[in-house]
């Protein structure tokens, strides 16, 4: 009992950590698993959402920082870079605030989420805006570790993965087993790459009897992996996935190939059509975060998954990061005088 102090103290003895680091942590971890009444009746399965916009700076990001952070402080590093799409960016910059060492982050230019942005400056991360997409900050940002003194939290650093296995622990602590289904979003790759790890860990330690089905969803404008080949210019309102050179590639590929499962494409229709069905039941999650629920009904339609199995999709994001979409899509509130006959007037009643 007690309280949850992140995902480093709960899972330690699986993230190879050394005892005598301090841990950078901010709570993360622990995100609610929310049964969809909606998604289980119209597809037939038991639906759970993993709700990772609850992590502390509102994404999955932060159990993959907290075990990055934590190592590169216990190796001494001073300053951290990341390319981002947004939440790493978010996440980076807040676990290098805890640890009080310096963050840079290298977005692409006009193509980030306003709530991610202020949360890079907000915790005070040196700022670069590169006039060009995310795999062209990437590549710069790859090229920066070697000669400075600037350690590489992206997700191809190891101990990102190490900690956003814990993910897939939780998911099966939670259910008593691994799911039937595992249905996530697909952008760099490497959090289908970490739930894998997790999902096969648990199950050859005899934790879990079973393994699921993985299922990782590109948007369809950005889809290198379901296309077979890199998209030089990825287009996709989910700007979280607009991601043309995954860097784990092969890995995700494995995943869906070892599962049973598969990566797929969801178009941005389909996407803004899950964003709005969860928001309807209750979950604001952003607009990347429902692509797994599109994939869910698009793998119902195609009678893909069989009906009266599990399946958890990976809400990954806060939809409360880019609030643009939810008020572009829904009536203008009507404004009154203040008097509450007008306001009753105003209500219908
Ligand atoms: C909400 O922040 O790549 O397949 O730089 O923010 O592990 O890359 C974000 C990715 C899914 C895709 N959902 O995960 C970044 C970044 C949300 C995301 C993904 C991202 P990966």
């Amino acid at each position: 009992m007690g309280s949850w102090k992140g995902i480093i103290e709960h899972y330690r003895s699986r993230l190879e950590m050394d005892d005598d680091s301090p841990v950078v942590s901010l709570g993360e971890g622990n995100t609610p698993m929310i049964f969809s009444e909606r998604l289980s009746e119209r597809t037939g399965l038991e639906v759970y959402l993993k709700f990772e916009g609850m992590n502390p700076t509102g994404s999955f990001k932060d159990r993959g920082m907290t075990v990055a952070i934590t190592k590169a402080v216990a190796r001494g590093a001073k300053a951290v870079v990341c390319a981002s799409t947004g939440n790493t960016s978010a996440s980076a910059a807040a676990y290098s605030a805890k640890a009080g060492i310096l963050c840079v982050v290298l977005i692409p230019a006009g193509n980030v989420a306003s709530g991610k942005l202020a949360q890079a400056l907000v915790h005070g991360a040196k700022v670069v805006e590169v006039r060009g997409n995310f795999d062209q900050a990437f590549e710069i940002t790859l090229k920066l570790e070697g000669p400075y003194p600037i350690v590489v939290v992206n997700s191809t650093n190891p101990h990102r993965l190490l900690g956003q296995k814990t993910g897939a622990f939780e998911v099966c602590d939670g259910l008593g087993r691994a799911p039937d289904y595992h249905i996530i979003p697909v952008g760099n790759a490497g959090n289908i790459t970490s739930y894998w790890r997790g999902y096969r860990e648990y199950h050859a330690d005899g934790v879990t009897q079973n393994l699921p089905q993985m299922f990782g969803f590109q948007a369809a404008g950005a889809a290198p992996i379901v296309l077979g080949h890199p998209v030089d210019q990825p287009k996709t309102i989910a700007t979280a996935i607009r991601i043309g050179h995954p860097a784990s590639w092969d890995n995700a590929l494995a995943a869906a190939k070892d599962s049973g499962g598969e990566i797929r494409a969801v178009t941005d229709k389909k996407i803004l059509e899950a964003y709005r069905l969860i928001a309807s039941e209750g979950i604001f999650a952003e607009l990347a975060s429902s692509a797994p629920v599109a994939g869910l009904l698009q793998l119902a339609a195609d009678g893909r998954v069989a009906k009266g199995k599990t399946a958890v999709c990976i809400c990954t994001g806060h939809g409360l990061k880019d609030p643009s979409w939810a008020i572009s899509g829904a009536p203008k509130p009507v404004q009154v005088d203040a008097q509450m006959d007008v306001v009753a007037q105003a209500l219908g009643f």
